[in-house]
């Protein structure tokens, strides 16, 4: 970080009365596990989890798959999911349709309620009774912004340039500068979106990673439903051979929304789960192979050098794999889930973002943080437990959700 914009933090936290604690941690050890572990006190202490890290078994031999059999389509399958698509038309991701339902505009306002209040309730205490705005009125923005979990980095940039617009006096009241800040929120979420489109590879490859209990296998589950319920063949291997049920959940997903599965026993080496579910969707003609991995802690070496062999063992049998990786974050961790965003893509070389957990939440402002701070496309925001409730993520819907 250059001198001038240490200096210029400091100075910005003395003035928050931010101890520097609160920086954004460079090499946050600590930080991320401690979010995790408030949010899956359950879940077995991520040290335990020693894969071994050797070469890749050549899977083929080692693996002994205890390749499940895949169900047969059941007959009388409402949406025949199993045909192959004459002409594959698969509804466009950005679905459109859904948008225009008010009802799931409403929903989404439900969701963000919290963090609505968070960010513009207080926007609008500052504001309130305010004859104009000044320098002053942005410092104390500036505070706002950053408690509410939109990130130093980002919430810099907003307020440098709120202050041209205030300079080319086109602030003049409080209206005019919640409109500015809506309309830069939204531009810098603009800046990286794009929808996450699987068509054009067959199979498609979805890696999905993430440190424990942040929805991986949930948002697989409703991932599934969208692209079987679109008409496409769905495949997916259950890499998390770490936690005991992690594959009956999501055998059961696989069975709720009509896809396959392929698993092996607890305990088998992951990625011969990844090297079976390969072979499977190349014979089977899949459309979507969607690959659930054990949560792992990014400050885990052993556990990110698993994740590394797992793909070794993908792109030997499907080389321009996996297409996308998509690392999963919950919203309710904030900086957290900054961090975790920061370490997954420098390790994991992440193509998209899905944020879970965001009703409820307050820390909803994490969304632009991580999307403008590490330009990362967030694909998918999570709003709820069941299965409507995965949404690709349209940014002007969502600024403006945030915003009523
Ligand atoms: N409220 C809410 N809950 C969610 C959302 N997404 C997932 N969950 C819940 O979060 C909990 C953990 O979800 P999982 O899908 O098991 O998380 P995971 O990342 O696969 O967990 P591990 O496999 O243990 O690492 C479950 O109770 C889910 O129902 C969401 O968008 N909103
Ligand atoms: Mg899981």
């Amino acid at each position: 970080m250059a001198e001038e914009n240490k200096s210029f933090f400091k100075g910005l936290f003395k003035k928050l009365g931010i101890g520097a604690a609160e920086e954004p941690a460079e090499t946050p050890e600590e930080q991320p596990s401690q979010g995790v572990e408030q949010q899956e006190p359950q879940q077995e202490a991520p040290t335990s989890l020693q894969p071994p890290v050797a070469e890749p078994p050549a899977p083929a031999q080692s693996a002994q798959p205890v390749l499940t059999p895949v169900p047969e389509p059941p007959a009388p399958a409402p949406r025949q999911l199993w045909t192959e698509p004459a002409a594959p038309a698969p509804a466009p991701v950005s679905e459109p349709a859904e948008q225009a339902k008010p009802s799931f505009f409403d929903r989404l306002k439900r969701s963000l309620s919290k963090t609505h209040e968070t960010i513009i309730g207080r926007v609008d205490t500052l504001l309130l009774g305010k004859k104009e705005i000044d320098t002053d009125t942005l410092e104390e923005l500036e505070e706002i912004l950053i408690t509410a979990d939109l990130g130093v980095k980002t919430t810099v940039d907003l307020i440098r340039t709120l202050e041209q617009r205030l300079k080319r006096d086109e602030l003049q009241d409080g209206a005019a500068l919640k409109r500015a800040l809506k309309e830069e929120i939204q531009l810098r979420l603009l800046e990286h979106h794009a929808p996450l489109v699987v068509t054009g590879k067959k199979p498609f490859v979805i890696m999905v990673i993430g440190v424990n209990g942040v929805g991986k296998t949930t948002t697989i589950g409703k991932l599934a439903a969208r692209y079987a319920g679109e008409g496409q063949k769905v495949l997916l291997a259950a890499a998390d051979t770490f936690r005991a049920a992690a594959a009956e959940q999501l055998e059961t997903w696989a069975k709720r929304v009509g896809a396959d599965i392929v698993r092996h026993k607890e305990g088998a080496d992951p990625s011969a789960v990844v090297f079976d579910a390969c072979k499977a969707a190349i014979a089977r003609g899949t459309d979507v192979l969607i690959i659930d991995t054990a949560g792992r802690m990014h400050t885990k070496v052993n556990l990110m050098e698993e994740m590394k062999k797992i793909r070794r063992v993908l792109t030997r049998e499907i080389p321009d794999g996996p297409h996308e990786t998509l690392l999963v974050l919950d919203a309710a961790t904030g900086q957290n889930a900054l961090s975790q965003a920061k370490l997954f893509k420098e390790a994991a070389d992440v193509t998209g973002v899905v944020l879970t957990k965001l009703d409820g939440s307050a820390k909803g402002g994490i969304v632009v943080a991580v999307s403008h701070e590490y330009a990362l496309p967030v694909r998918f925001i999570g709003v709820g437990e069941s299965v409507e409730d995965l949404r690709a993520f349209d940014p002007v819907q969502f600024v403006d959700a945030l915003f009523q």
